[in-house]
């Protein structure tokens, strides 16, 4: 959620396929893409892959994921910076910005990745009610639903 003026522009509605979600403007997207390729699409749209900084914010759009009973996990705009840093250093990541995540939702034993085996990437994951795990950014195999915002 970016804090904007309450005087939006025309263009600046929240319009289909965006939808209002609590005070920001989301697309949750069905296409599959790999969450870098999901980053690109979200850009493309005038969006950026969604940043959930606030525990509201990330509560009202889990509820929506589990309400669409997509069966599909959701790429989010999260991403770690630093794998050397255990637990990694999560940012989120917006305009060129990469501004610290303060709360995380992550699940049990969540973030795992490594510098061996790095996830630097997240998701809401449906096989644990959509809780947040991290995953790797550009595997073919893992292709799934991804959250833009503006
Ligand atoms: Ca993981």
């Amino acid at each position: 959620m970016i804090a904007r003026s309450h005087a939006k522009s025309y263009s600046d509605e929240c319009r289909y396929p965006f939808r209002t979600i609590g005070d920001s403007c989301y697309f949750i997207s069905r296409e599959k893409a790999t969450p870098d390729q999901a980053f690109a699409l979200c850009l493309q749209r005038g969006a950026y892959l969604a940043n959930l900084e606030t525990f509201e914010e990330a509560m009202l759009v889990k509820y929506e994921v589990q309400q669409m009973k997509t069966g599909l996990h959701f790429y989010i705009g999260g991403r770690n910076i630093n794998r050397y840093v255990p637990g990694g250093d999560w940012r989120w990541i917006q305009n060129g910005k990469m501004n610290k995540m303060k709360y995380k939702a992550f699940g049990t034993n969540q973030p795992d990745g490594s510098n061996a085996g790095p996830q630097d990437c997240m998701m809401f994951y449906a096989g644990e009610r959509y809780i947040w795990h991290d995953i790797y950014c550009d595997h073919p195999s893992w292709r799934s639903g991804y959250i833009c915002e503006k």
